[in-house]
């Protein structure tokens, strides 16, 4: 091996082990409403699931709209590696931001954020 293919060698090697520690963390993988999604009739809660089971201890959903936070309910974990809140009053036209934080296996926070439309129906 020339000492060229060898620092190529080790820094794949380097690259892999960091590729697979990435993808370790958990990640968001869908979500009710949907990322990017325009819904006419207000939902009644946020759901959000995740590439692994949500660590409860460490997870949160919440919600902000045109004029700031919005208060939902507790955050809880629902089936299939989700979490859940209910939306306790109806949302007014307009665009919404769901933030979340949680933790899957290898117990690092993560955070994300999406965002859908409540238009009125014609
Ligand atoms: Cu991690």
């Amino acid at each position: 091996m020339t000492r060229w293919s060898r620092t190529l060698v080790v820094t794949l090697a380097f690259g892999l082990a960091a590729a697979a520690l990435v993808s370790a963390h958990m990640a968001y993988s869908k979500s009710m409403p949907a990322k990017d999604a325009t819904v006419t009739e207000s939902p009644e809660q946020l759901q959000v699931w995740f590439t692994q089971e949500p660590e409860p201890a460490v997870s949160r959903l919440s919600l902000e709209g045109p004029g700031g936070g919005i208060p939902i309910g507790e955050t809880q974990t629902g089936g299939g590696k989700s979490l859940v809140a209910a939306i306790p009053s109806p949302l007014e036209p307009g665009t919404y931001t769901v933030s979340w934080r949680s933790a899957g296996d290898d117990g690092h926070v993560q955070r994300g954020d999406f965002s859908f439309a409540v238009r009125a129906a014609n």
